[in-house]
């Protein structure tokens, strides 16, 4: 954590800072910055009034149940977040069109056998989640020529491209995706959204996309739906159990790429800015930049 220290003392000399677990005095700490940490130990800080997830997902906050109630919980979001998101989902749009893991692997074998290319008109992309995340993804692909539409919890109204609400209308929205990004939150409502039957929904041979969390993912039904030819394949950023271990069935199949938790990584100068402005609105009786709201759970 040394370079965010060093960031935000950058933006503020007089910002008083302890790095984790070096707390010179808990009575002191009043705003806390956390990425996946471990849970309880915000447990015994009597003025801490906010806590700031390092990130666009809020649940390794909302998972600690020993923050209390009255603690008021943030998220960053920032233009480097939603730019990197989009183009990992553009980057992985292509590479499944244009047969980019088949290539790699004809590189290792020498081997010289040209594949067709899936028309873009074959490639409705359907964004699960139409957060900054989702809206981000979906407006670059619509920039990039796709047909995007995009599915959320609530109404939302977006230029360019279809939406649907609710529960009711996914199986709508599914029937009609060949490319499926999952960029939701992760809640009681969406764990395990990706299943068997979310799949068979979808335009068949279709693709799955997970910038969202593992625990969105049903990972046997994946394997189930990619070995009948549900799905030809997937791209996979998170996983149940990170680092994905080393005997997991997803390691080693050709059709599943899979990407260390890089999707997008918050950015430090733009996040350390984010960070001091909302410890200030905090200090001030503001409401955070990106609050999170605990009954929605993002
Ligand atoms: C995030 C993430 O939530 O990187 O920002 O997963």
């Amino acid at each position: 954590m040394q370079p965010w220290k060093e960031a935000l003392l950058a933006i503020d000399p007089h910002l008083d800072i302890d790095i984790w677990p070096d707390v010179k005095d808990r009575n002191r700490v009043t705003f806390a910055v956390c990425w996946n940490h471990l849970h309880g130990v915000l447990e015994h800080y009597p003025n801490l009034n906010a806590v700031l997830s390092l990130g666009a997902g809020a649940d390794h906050l909302l998972n600690d149940t020993s923050i209390p109630e009255t603690v008021k919980l943030g998220r960053i979001v920032t233009p480097g977040l939603k730019e990197e998101i989009a183009d990992y989902v553009l980057h992985a749009v292509l590479s499944y069109r244009r047969n980019g893991p088949a290539y790699v692997i004809q590189a290792g074998e020498g081997r010289w056998k040209p594949h067709t290319v899936i028309p873009k008109a074959q490639c409705t992309v359907g964004v699960l989640g139409m957060g900054e995340m989702g809206r981000s993804i979906a407006r670059t692909l619509i920039k990039n020529g796709y047909n995007v539409s995009g599915w959320s919890n609530s109404e939302k109204d977006e230029k360019h491209m279809k939406t649907y609400a609710g529960r009711e209308q996914l199986f709508e929205f599914l029937s009609h995706t060949h490319i499926l990004v999952c960029a939701l939150p992760l809640t009681a409502q969406t764990e395990g959204i990706l299943n068997l039957e979310l799949f068979k929904q979808l335009q068949s041979p279709a693709y799955l996309i997970n910038v969202g969390r593992g625990a969105h993912l049903i990972e046997e039904d994946l394997i189930y739906a990619l070995d009948i030819g549900l799905l030809s394949g997937a791209c996979l950023d998170v996983f149940e159990q990170e680092p994905l271990p080393e005997s997991h069935v997803f390691w080693g199949r050709s059709n599943i790429m899979i990407t260390p938790h890089v999707a997008s990584v918050t950015p430090l100068n733009e996040a350390s800015a984010f960070i001091a402005d909302d410890y200030k609105r905090v200090l001030s009786g503001i409401d955070m930049k990106l609050p999170v709201n605990r009954s929605l759970s993002y």
